[in-house]
């Protein structure tokens, strides 16, 4: 099973309470992926590698507005169902203005209390800086909620030497016992498409699982 390249289809934005209240209320069981990260960790690259060169693009909005923008995909062998991705608003913006950040928590407030079981919430970080102050505040505030996060050390191809390499994958035991909510742990190059199988065939195995239930 592969995601059909090309087949995202860019749906609505939402950064209001009421719309994400709805969304979930309209989609109570839609089975999909969320990607959320720190601004600049390489989640549009990441999306544009795994759905196609063009997607995240549609959905580029101008400044800082921060959005869930919804998109659909289709994957071989499921072609009559739709999935869905969210492309979550980012964290950790260089001196954040307050409004801002309070805004981030009505919106993922709103969109994680309504998630279902059938949708992965994958967690960017960058390989060469993992666990930064804003990614451990991420954790701080999913934790409580027991939510379960796929982690994704991007920018793999910035580690040169294998020393660097190593001692990343090193940290995985620390990782896994550190937060409870992390359940599985890749390593990729979005620029580079590195390490983009066993994401892809994560993905698509949930969502091929996940329909049947
Ligand atoms: N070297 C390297 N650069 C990357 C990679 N992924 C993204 N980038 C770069 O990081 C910057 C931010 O990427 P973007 O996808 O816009 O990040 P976003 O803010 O999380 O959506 C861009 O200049 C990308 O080209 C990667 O795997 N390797
Ligand atoms: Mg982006």
């Amino acid at each position: 099973m592969e995601i059909i390249k090309g087949s995202a289809k860019f749906i609505l934005g939402l950064d209001k309470l009421t719309q994400i209240e709805k969304w979930w209320e309209q989609n109570p069981s839609a089975p999909g992926i969320a990607m959320v990260g720190r601004s600049n960790v390489g989640k549009s690259t990441l999306i544009n590698s795994l759905f196609g060169n063009k997607t995240a693009k549609t959905s580029k909005t101008p400044g800082r507005t921060q959005k869930i923008n919804i998109f659909t995909f289709k994957i071989t062998g499921l072609e009559e169902h739709d999935f869905y991705l969210y492309d979550l608003p980012g964290y950790g913006f260089a001196e954040v203005p307050k409004q801002m950040r309070d805004n981030w928590n009505v919106i993922m407030d709103a969109y994680l209390r309504g998630l279902n079981d059938k949708t992965l919430i994958f967690n960017l970080q960058d390989a060469r800086h993992p666990n930064q102050v804003t990614d451990k505040q991420f954790y701080d505030y999913i934790n409580p909620k027991e939510i379960e996060i796929f982690l994704i050390f991007n920018k793999l191809d910035k580690l040169k030497k294998q020393k660097e390499r190593a001692a990343l994958n090193k940290l995985k035991p620390d990782i896994y016992a550190d937060y409870k909510t992390v359940k599985q742990i890749f390593f990729v190059s979005a620029h580079k498409k590195q390490g983009l199988d066993p994401l892809e065939q994560a993905i698509t195995g949930y969502m091929d699982r996940f329909i049947k239930v």
